[in-house]
């Protein structure tokens, strides 16, 4: 029997507040009940999952260097280092899986500075504007790739 796959799920500065923000931009769900969904969904899907967060960008660019040792795919939502960060970008560079990119809001509709990302350079796939079923979508993106490479 094979293992099952072990999947990175990495949110950035200030994803801990979705639900909070005044603005609704980022829905009424919390991140706590964000993280709970995509935990069930990762289970039914038969993945082991890593969600995590962090307002850093070092934690960040380390937890992607971790995954190349342990996931079979990556899913990110770098947030506002989505806009800035080439240290993301050349870490995810260094990730051989499956990387999908994701934001809650659809970032194409929004202020100019949020259009170019750096991490779409490092994608497979871009999932956004779809709140946290986008969430999901991205899980299940990320297993139908991992198993489409697996060996037979
Ligand atoms: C989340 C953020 O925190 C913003 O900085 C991005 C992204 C958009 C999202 O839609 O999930 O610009």
């Amino acid at each position: 029997m094979t293992a099952q796959p072990t999947v990175y799920f990495l949110n950035g500065p200030n994803a801990n507040l979705y639900g909070l923000d005044r603005s609704g931009t980022y829905g009424r769900e919390s991140f706590v009940a964000i993280k709970q969904r995509c935990e069930d969904h990762a289970a039914s899907l038969k993945l082991t999952l890593e969600f995590r967060q962090s307002n850093h960008e070092g934690v960040l660019v380390d937890w992607i260097q971790e995954a190349r040792e342990k996931a079979g795919g990556l899913i990110i939502n770098a947030a506002g280092l989505t806009y800035t960060s080439i240290a993301i970008l050349d870490a995810l560079l260094a990730f051989e899986g499956p990387i999908i990119e994701a934001h809650m809001s659809n970032i194409w509709k929004r202020e100019p500075f949020r259009h170019h990302s750096y991490v779409s350079r490092a994608a497979t796939g871009v999932v956004a504007g779809l709140g946290a079923l986008g969430y999901e979508l991205a899980l299940t993106a990320v297993a139908r790739l991992i198993a489409e490479q697996a060996p037979r």
